[in-house]
């Protein structure tokens, strides 16, 4: 009897690419469904407490007689924030991502699957409360905004550069702090400025709603 050696087989997977990969995929799905729709989606990111569903609720008060608004809320659990927003009139959807720390496209998907679309002209997605995990995953919107605000201290760019990589418009959110906290708002202009020298940066107040209707405009809604 012939003993025939055989060769091995080997597969290399790497799971960081296969995961972004399928992402990536699902994200492009979504960008096709927007624009079918003629949707304007943007995905706001941010740490935990910045002020993204402030935001959001102050964004709705503005534009709600403009345009019809969905907000998809991203949180590991709870429907507090689709609720706060709710309240303005808005209709709402919550994503419950239970340990993941970031949306991806595939739940934006599955969130939208029993959504008419033909209903909304703008989505505002806020994403899981995070300075880290949602950059890497691509959603399909058309601006993806990150929400920092003065309480976090001067040194959250510094450490977290990341996300402003990824992102094409920064925040600066509860100016109307920078007094009672003795913030140096340049100097954290200048540190988004060392990550990218030409990314908008606009500075808001969400609760007194000064800075507003520039962002408004800057986002061109
Ligand atoms: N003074 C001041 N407070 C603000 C402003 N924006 C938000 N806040 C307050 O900051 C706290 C956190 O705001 P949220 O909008 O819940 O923050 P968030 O980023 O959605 O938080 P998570 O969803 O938990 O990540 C709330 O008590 C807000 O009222 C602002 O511009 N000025
Ligand atoms: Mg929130």
């Amino acid at each position: 009897m012939t003993n025939t050696k055989k060769e091995t087989r080997t597969v290399n997977i790497d799971i960081r690419k296969d995961l972004f990969g399928a992402n990536e995929n699902a994200a492009a799905l979504n960008a096709e469904t927007f624009k079918k729709h003629g949707i304007v989606a943007i995905d706001i990111m941010g740490s935990v407490g910045t002020g993204k569903t402030q935001l959001i609720e102050t964004l709705c008060d503005h534009l709600r007689d403009k345009y019809r608004i969905l907000m998809l809320a991203g949180d590991l659990a709870t429907t507090i924030d689709a609720d706060r927003v709710a309240s303005h009139g808005v209709d709402t959807v919550q994503i419950n991502t239970g340990t993941a720390c970031h949306l991806d496209a595939r739940m934006v998907r599955v969130a939208l699957q029993n959504v008419n679309l033909a209903d909304y002209q703008v989505i505002f997605i806020e994403n899981v409360g995070n300075l880290i995990c949602p950059a890497g995953y691509s959603l399909g919107v058309d601006r993806k905004l990150v929400v920092v605000s003065i309480t976090e201290g001067p040194y959250m760019i510094r450490k977290h550069p990341l996300t402003i990589k990824h992102a094409d418009m920064v925040i600066i959110n509860k100016i109307d702090l920078v007094e009672a906290l003795e913030f140096d708002i340049d100097a954290l202009e200048a540190d988004i400025r060392e990550v990218d020298a030409a990314i908008p940066v606009l500075r808001v107040s969400s609760k007194t709603g000064e800075g507003i209707d520039q962002l408004i405009k800057v986002l061109n809604l």
